[in-house]
């Protein structure tokens, strides 16, 4: 009998459109983030994505150190390949977002494939008069005015230089159709290595809608523009976080969840931990005759360079 298709499950422990006050289980220490992402991997998440947050107050962090304490960690326990952001939060600059990678050098980072607008602000009136820290409100309030920044330059810049630097990959993340085609251009030019890790983003405030349409779209223009040696994914944002990746997973894909994207386990519900959506959308897999991809099966489908090469 042929074996089942492997899916490779990311899990994004934490992000910064989500805040502390949001949910109880969102994690923001060291420890919490240690543990909730060794516990999200044991549950079958074969890649953690990683933001930093400051311990004292889950602001937004972009520091290394941060990230370093957060990655021995988890590596002390797990082989999970661990990839982190550079989009990092909004009024980050890229110097700062890039450092992490820089120094660490992971096995994955993020790189946006266009600048968008990225809107945390509709939640604000939820948690009027709840906020348990004082950045939490001006900074949702700031995704009105900043906007989340991938120019040609960034992307150009980390394109020529990561991969060299640090041995890097990429999940280059596609928040609307337009994206492809700037991937597209850049592997027609060579800066672009395949195996392409393609995460497609759903349902965020200024990126394409979560509508089944919306993914057949996507998959359609990824597979005329960009060739065979593709490796995709999708996520979900908010209460469309389950539905994304379900119907991804059936027409194929690898598969994102975590509380950067969703804070809910279902409708009303919130998660009690980033294990709990992992432990989800397994066992949704496993309905479907879908197998959950190892740390290294992933290594081989994204082409990682292991986690020897790791500096952390
Ligand atoms: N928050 C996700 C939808 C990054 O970290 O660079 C996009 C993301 C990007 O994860
Ligand atoms: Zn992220």
């Amino acid at each position: 009998m042929a074996s089942s298709r492997k899916v490779i499950i990311t899990c994004a422990i934490t992000g910064a459109s989500h805040t502390p006050t949001m949910s109880p289980h969102l994690p923001y220490t060291p420890e919490d983030m240690i543990r909730q992402s060794v516990d999200a991997h044991r549950a079958g998440a074969a890649v953690i994505h990683l933001h930093a947050r400051n311990a004292h107050d889950g602001s937004p962090s972009a520091d290394p150190e941060v990230f370093r304490e957060y990655m021995q960690g988890i590596r002390a326990e797990t082989d999970v390949i661990i990839g982190l952001t550079t989009g990092g939060a909004t009024g980050q600059s890229i110097e700062e977002r890039l450092q992490p990678v820089r120094q660490l050098q992971p096995e994955l980072c993020t790189l946006n494939l266009g600048t968008i607008n990225y809107g945390g602000f509709p939640m604000i009136p939820k948690y009027a008069g709840k906020w348990k820290f004082d950045w939490e409100q001006p900074y949702l309030e700031s995704t009105r005015e900043q906007p989340f920044e991938s120019n040609f330059v960034d992307i150009e810049y980390m394109l020529k230089h990561l991969p060299e630097e640090t041995g890097v990959r990429f999940e280059f993340e596609a928040y609307d159709v337009g994206h492809i085609y700037t991937l597209a251009f850049y592997l027609d030019s060579g800066l672009v290595k395949p195996p392409v890790f393609l995460q497609f983003v759903l349902g965020t405030l200024g990126g394409i809608g979560a509508e089944v349409e919306n993914i057949v779209h996507l998959k359609r223009s990824a597979d005329r523009l960009l060739g065979d040696d593709v490796q995709w994914s999708v996520l979900g944002s908010g209460r469309h976080q389950m539905n994304v990746v379900t119907v991804g997973a059936i027409m194929g894909s690898h598969v994102r969840v975590g509380l950067e994207d969703s804070l809910y386990l279902a409708k009303g519900k919130l998660a009690r931990s980033n294990a709990e959506q992992v432990h989800k959308i397994g066992h949704i897999l496993s309905e479907l005759s879908l197998e959950m991809a190892t740390p290294a099966q992933a290594r081989e489908m994204l082409g990682l360079k292991g986690a020897a090469q790791v500096e952390a």
